[in-house]
């Protein structure tokens, strides 16, 4: 029982298996969707697609494992209070799946072709597998937890840049328009000029696989939420990275702010963003 890696092949194979499913399907849906609905604003949408994978997702899963606990976006309501009460209600049950149906559904919705489905799963808090689906280039990617990360099968490392000066960063612009898009500008402010140059494509899932992969060397992003960032950060730590949130504190499941990075150039990101008063 405390080797948590036990069983841990039937996971993984049923969360690449959940991703694969969902994200073929989701696609077959790109221009596709009929119901499109503002969670919040404007800026935080969700179509049937969104909840259709989550069902799709959720039922797979706790056929395979129904003693399970299940944490998924779009079955917790808006908001940065709902869905810490949620995570808090669940984070210490033994196994706890944390799905995100489609993370870049701004993407989705206007066909830009830069989302995923993202799949972790925790034991006891702590994230143990990471699957990352872009269907959109066919690419999975793997995580388990102390066995490494994988592309197309192939064992991921993060880049090698040493300095923010050679960097190729990433960054996201939140939804929540009162209080973390401001923090973040300031960030993007701070940040844009002493970075080789910055990137804003839309889904912080495959923005965390790009850094386990070495196509960016970092990440960051203000306020976002569980299901963004579980499997995620499992891939970039699985690849010789770093995630923190942006104090510089080590990432768990509850990280909102998050810093995730090659390792090199991580305290220079981190202290760059401090002293511009973008830490959030
Ligand atoms: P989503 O597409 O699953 O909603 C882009 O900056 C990132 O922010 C995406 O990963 C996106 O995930 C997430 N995001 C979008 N709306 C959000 C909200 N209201 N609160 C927190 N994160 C959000
Ligand atoms: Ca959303
Ligand atoms: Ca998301
Ligand atoms: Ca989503």
């Amino acid at each position: 029982r405390n080797e948590p890696v036990v069983g841990s092949k039937s996971f993984t194979a049923v969360a690449i298996n959940c991703a694969a499913k969902a994200g073929q399907w989701i696609n077959t849906k790109l221009g596709a969707y009929s119901s499109l609905n503002l969670k919040y604003s404007s800026h935080d949408l969700v179509t049937e697609v969104d909840k259709g994978s989550e069902k799709m997702i959720r039922s797979l899963i706790l056929t395979h494992f129904p003693t399970h606990s299940f944490l998924g976006e779009e079955g917790v309501e808006a908001g940065p209070e709902a869905s810490t009460k949620a995570l808090e209600s669940l984070r210490d049950e033994e196994y706890l799946w944390i799905v995100d149906p489609i993370d870049g559904t701004t993407n989705f919705v206007h066909e830009f072709p830069y989302y995923a489905v993202s799949i972790a799963l925790a034991h006891k808090g702590e994230v143990i597998v990471g699957v990352i689906y872009d269907p959109t280039r066919d690419e999975l990617f793997v995580a388990e937890k102390g066995k490494g990360a994988y592309v197309h099968g192939k064992r991921m490392l993060v880049s090698k840049e040493q300095t923010l000066r050679d960097s190729l960063v990433a960054t996201g612009f939140p939804a929540d328009h009162q209080y973390a898009l401001p923090v973040n500008l300031k960030g993007v402010q701070a940040v844009a000029p002493q970075v080789r140059n910055l990137r804003v494509a839309g889904s912080a899932a495959l923005h965390m696989a790009y850094v386990a992969a070495g196509r960016l060397s970092g990440f960051w992003e203000i306020g976002l939420n569980s299901w963004d960032l579980a499997a995620g950060a499992l891939l970039v730590q699985e690849s010789g990275g770093k995630v923190t949130d942006t104090s510089g504190q080590p990432y768990h499941l509850g990280v909102r702010n998050v810093v995730a990075s090659n390792g090199h150039m991580h305290d220079e990101l981190t202290a760059a963003l401090g002293k511009a008063g973008a830490a959030g």
